[in-house]
Formats: structure tokens, C-alpha cells, sequence
């Protein structure tokens, strides 16, 4: 495996789980397979999550770990040719790029949706980047268009928990006070497509996501509908998709927080969020206490995803 981006990176996405849950076994097991190599993490934005999650799976794995955040400490870049660099920009990515890539072996990136320009970002313009000037297997860390490794522990989270072959999973949005990236929904959506579930997503009218990722999955703008005999519900932010209004706020419409109110209309449901959450503005305090909430195994999975895909990638050397 050289790249990690979508669903279809993985391969068989049942098999990627299985290989997951063996792996949560015993995730010590492939200790050999990383040594003397080097996992670089390089941060544009900031995380808590897959900064801790994604060194600890290449650590299991015998790697060494470095971490970069190129907005403390390193210069700052430029990202676009052809630019005078004549302001605060001390250096290209051009340099920067193979530069970083001459002391690892592996290349994580986060590099969130910028909202400038939705071209640039719906190319992957930073992680392609990374993928042509490195040379080295690349996989996003949250890149402006998706998030695989959150997706791939969703999923694993899900086959750990589900009480049925084919669980009703419903993504809703919910309100948020900042424009946030579409990644995580995009990423949920397409490995949902890919796998067992009876899948639905809620939103507000303007906030249909990318074709790319939704594919045929089933739209519903009436959250209690959507919500009605839900196993699992998936609460996300993201700001609006569609033109004219990318990367906008278009509704903060409080009646889509997940309350327990909500929560009773489904199957008892599980609650699943990405995190960090907003709390009392996605989901109530009630809802991410209770039993029924499973973000902390959620997070704690990322570790998983991150070692299944770290491990496949070292396979590939
Ligand atoms: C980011 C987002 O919504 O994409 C990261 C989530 C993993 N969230 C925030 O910036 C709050
Ligand atoms: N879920 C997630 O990716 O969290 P961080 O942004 O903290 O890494």
C-alpha cells in the first residue's frame, strides 16, 4: 500500500477490519516489521487524536516517530509556484517536501481544507503534493477532503459494537459556531457506502456534501425521520459544500443538537462523534455521557486504524 486517501485504498474493506481486530489482539505482534524505519507526522493544523494515535501505531510497529508542526517551529511555507516570495513565506514546499522525505520512510500529513479555493482543495492539492515530491508512501492524516484513518476506526468501532448484521448507522449534521471542514463526513460516507450498513445521511437543505463521497447513499432532511430505528448515529458539523456557498456557515439551527429527546426516537442507539465535540452545540451533555456513547473506544481505535495502514504500508516497502 503506498497511499491512503479513500475507501478503495483498503482494498477489501472487510478483510481491512478483520486485519484490524487481529491486530487490536495483540498489537505488539509486528514490532520487527518497523525497525530502523521512520514515520514523519506532518501537521499543518491541530490535533490531539491522530497526533497521539498515529506516533503510538508506529511505535507498536518498532518505528521511530517524528512529528513536524509546520506552523510552530519549522518555517513558514509556501505552497503555490510561482509566487514572489517576497512576504512572511521563508520557504517553498517544493524544497520543504523532499527535504522531510530524505529522513523517513513513511509520510503522514494533515493539511486541512483552506477554504479559498475549492479547486485546490478538492484536488488534494497539499497531499498530492506530498505524494509527487516525496516520493515516499503517503497517507492523509485529515487532508482537505477526507479523513481515512477516522472513518477506518468508525468502522471498526461499529463491527465491535453492532447487534445486527446490517445496522441503520444515520450521519446528521448538527450546529457549530465555526466553519468546519467537510473531511470527516466525506470519509464517513465513503467507507459507509463500502460497507454492511443501511446508511443515511440528515442535513439541512445546502449542505449536500460531494457526489464523490455520497454516491448513492440515502439523503433524508427530516432528522427525527432519519433518526427513527437508528442503531448508530454519527453527529458531524461541516460547512456548506455546494456553490456559491463553500466553506460557509449557511444554519446554526440549534433543534439539530443530538439530545436525549433525539436519541429516544431511535433503536437505543449508539452516539459516535470524531472529536473534539462542542458540547451542548452537536450533542448534550446527557447523550455524551450515557451509556450508550461510544467516543472514547472511538478515539481509542484510531491507534488501530492507524497501525492496520502504517503496517500495510511497511509491507509494501
Ligand atoms: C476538525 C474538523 O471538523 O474537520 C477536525 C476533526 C477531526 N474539527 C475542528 O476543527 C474543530
Ligand atoms: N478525530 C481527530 O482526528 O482528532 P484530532 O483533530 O484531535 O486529531
Amino acid at each position: 500500500m503506498r497511499k491512503l486517501l479513500m475507501a478503495q485504498d483498503l482494498g477489501d474493506l472487510n478483510k481491512a477490519v478483520q486485519e484490524a481486530l487481529e491486530i487490536k489482539k495483540n498489537r505488539y505482534a509486528y514490532k520487527q516489521l518497523g525497525e530502523n524505519k521512520t514515520l514523519l507526522c506532518v501537521f499543518f493544523n491541530n490535533s490531539l487524536r491522530t497526533r497521539l494515535s498515529t506516533q503510538k501505531a508506529g511505535m507498536n510497529l518498532g518505528m521511530n516517530t517524528m512529528v513536524l508542526d509546520v506552523n510552530q517551529g519549522a518555517w513558514k511555507l509556501e505552497t503555490e509556484r510561482g509566487v514572489v516570495m517576497d512576504g512572511d513565506k521563508s520557504e517553498h514546499l517544493l524544497e520543504a517536501i523532499p527535504v522531510m522525505a530524505s529522513f523517513c520512510d513513511v509520510i503522514g500529513v494533515r493539511s486541512f481544507a483552506r477554504f479559498e479555493n475549492k479547486e485546490f482543495d478538492y484536488q488534494e492539492t497539499i497531499l498530492n503534493q506530498f505524494i509527487k515530491y516525496s516520493g515516499k508512501p503517503v497517507f492523509s492524516m485529515e487532508s482537505a477532503t477526507a479523513h481515512p484513518l477516522q472513518a477506518f476506526a468508525d468502522l471498526i468501532t461499529i463491527e465491535e459494537y453492532k447487534k445486527k448484521e446490517r445496522p441503520k448507522v444515520v450521519m446528521t449534521w448538527a450546529p457549530h459556531p465555526r466553519a468546519l471542514p467537510q473531511a470527516v463526513p466525506n470519509s464517513f460516507a465513503d467507507f459507509m457506502n463500502e460497507a454492511n450498513v443501511d446508511f443515511v445521511i440528515t442535513h439541512p437543505k445546502g449542505y449536500e456534501l460531494s457526489e464523490k463521497f455520497v454516491r448513492n447513499a440515502k439523503i433524508e432532511y427530516d432528522q427525527d425521520k432519519a433518526l427513527e430505528g437508528a442503531d448508530f448515529v454519527y453527529a458531524k458539523n461541516w460547512s456548506a459544500y455546494q456553490d456559491p456557498h463553500y466553506g460557509q456557515i449557511l444554519s446554526k439551527d440549534m433543534s439539530w443538537t443530538v439530545s436525549t429527546e433525539k436519541m429516544a426516537l431511535t433503536n437505543n442507539a449508539y452516539f459516535m462523534h470524531c472529536l473534539p465535540v462542542r458540547r451542548n452545540m452537536i450533542v448534550t451533555d446527557d447523550v455524551i455521557e450515557s451509556p450508550q456513547s461510544l467516543v472514547i473506544p472511538e478515539a481509542a481505535n484510531r491507534e488501530i486504524s492507524a497501525e492496520t495502514v502504517i503496517k500495510r504500508i511497511l509491507e509494501s516497502l
